[in-house]
């Protein structure tokens, strides 16, 4: 398998751009916590690392995954953010409900992404078990917390970069 004993969170923090002038909203859900709120305490110290300041994270939290799409639009509409990382965790139990929330949440996502002129980033965790979620929440493969919060530097700057060309 292609993720055996790596850490996909490995990255150059030199090719980061700055996040000091950056507001971001963090939805995290608190199904399967103990794997969530890790990946929020992953999220929350890479931005800070890269310069946010702690008065512009904004941290809610909703029930489960399947509420992080409508967490995010509150987010969005009552917010003034320059991107919303959505963090959850879905484990394959024995009925079909793993597809339609990781289908729901999906869709979900990626509409706010086409529909908002800002970044959703999605930080869910898809797996068939509890040891492959805590191997990408703080564990082996590192922590899908940092990538996300990564990915939400990367495309806010991207959008400061592209609005400043109008200018
Ligand atoms: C109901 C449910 C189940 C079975 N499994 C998960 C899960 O593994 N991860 C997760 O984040 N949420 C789960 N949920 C809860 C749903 O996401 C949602 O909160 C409920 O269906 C209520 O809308």
């Amino acid at each position: 398998m292609a993720t055996k004993n790596k850490n996909l969170s490995v990255y150059s923090p030199e090719q980061i751009p700055s996040a000091k002038k950056m507001i971001f909203g963090i939805v995290v859900s608190d199904w399967n916590s103990e794997v969530t709120h890790a990946l929020l305490d992953g999220a929350y110290k890479t931005l800070i690392e890269h310069g946010a300041k702690e008065d512009n994270i904004l941290v809610k939290h909703v029930p489960g995954s399947f509420e992080l799409t409508l967490g995010a639009q509150f987010m969005a509409e009552y917010a003034d953010l320059d991107a919303v990382i959505c963090l959850g965790c879905v484990i394959q139990g024995e009925t079909r409900h793993f597809d339609f929330i990781c289908q729901g949440v999906t869709h979900g996502i990626t509409e706010l992404n086409m529909n908002y002129n800002i970044p959703f980033v999605f930080g869910l965790l898809t797996t068939n078990t509890m040891e492959q979620a805590t191997a990408r929440s703080g564990g082996k493969h590192g922590n899908k917390g940092v990538e996300a919060a990564v990915t939400a530097i990367k495309m806010a700057a991207l959008q400061k970069e592209m609005e400043d060309l109008e200018e």
